[in-house]
């Protein structure tokens, strides 16, 4: 899986078949024409605060930096079922350009966060990543605010230390919900797929509405500490926009 990058997009399908289909992620977020849902509940979190005596490795897997979730980490509200964490990990782009995965109205945005999550009626990730109800992955818009952040922060520290391609350390457990916006109400819900290879069409996207800051100087971090195979940095790791094709895109609010 590891035989594709980011510089020829065109060359997934050749590969991974799923990335040519029509249910693709990630998208952009046309504002005009999402359809409000009443029925959209709030997306509720348990067990996202860890305790720092929880170690959880942090890797360098030369396409993103993931941090690996204990499964006791839920979404317990908002989905129709129940999904289990797996993983976090992170898109930018560079030090002059924004990198998240989605757009809205075609803005581009920092980065963005992504918490991936399983379907509990399937036996582990391996074996929902391939049913349409199979995964749930909560999108965060990252945007370059006045202050440091401190959740983003207990991450940003250790990315030195695993600068090369498959560098892994070992963190402290925090609060995982830090990272996520204060309001989990205003959301947009679309179905799509993994935004890499294999670009399997099993995903319930839930992207927020309201953004996280990070400081200049953490994004300068994110975007220039990490590098690929090749020892180049890991930068723009992120896909262009792909067609709705036959979907639409709810909205929580009005
Ligand atoms: S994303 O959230 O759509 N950007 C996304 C893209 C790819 C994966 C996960 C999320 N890939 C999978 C790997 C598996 C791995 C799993 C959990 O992530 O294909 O091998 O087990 O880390
Ligand atoms: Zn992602």
């Amino acid at each position: 899986d590891s035989h594709w990058s980011y510089e020829d997009p065109g060359q997934w399908a050749k590969h991974f078949p799923a990335c040519s289909g029509t249910m693709q992620s990630p998208i952009n977020i046309n504002t005009e024409t999402t359809i409000f849902s009443p029925q959209l509940r709030p997306i509720q979190l348990s067990g996202y605060s860890l305790p720092a005596s929880q170690m959880l490795a942090l890797k360098n897997n030369g396409h993103t930096v993931v941090l690996k979730l204990p499964e006791s980490l839920a979404i317990t509200g908002g989905y129709a079922q129940q999904y289990r964490a797996v993983q976090l990990h992170l898109h930018w782009g560079s030090p002059s350009n924004p990198g998240s995965e989605h757009t809205v109205d075609h803005k581009r945005f920092a980065g963005e966060l992504h918490v991936v999550h399983y379907n509990t009626k399937y036996e582990n990730f391996e074996a929902a990543v391939t049913q349409p109800d199979g995964l749930a992955v909560l999108g965060v818009f990252l945007e370059v605010g006045p202050r440091e952040n401190p959740y983003y922060q207990q991450i940003l520290e250790h990315l030195r230390s695993i600068q090369e391609e498959d560098g892994e350390v070992f963190v402290p457990g925090f609060n995982i919900a830090g990272l996520l916006p204060d309001n989990l109400h205003l959301y947009f819900h679309y179905n799509g797929s993994l935004t890499t290879p294999p670009c399997l069409e099993s995903v319930k996207w839930t992207v927020f509405n309201q953004t996280v800051m990070l400081s200049k100087e953490q994004m300068s971090v994110l975007v220039s500490s990490l590098q690929t195979d090749d020892n180049h940095l890991l930068m723009n790791n992120f896909r262009q926009d792909q067609s709705l094709h036959r979907r639409w895109v709810l909205a929580s609010f009005e």
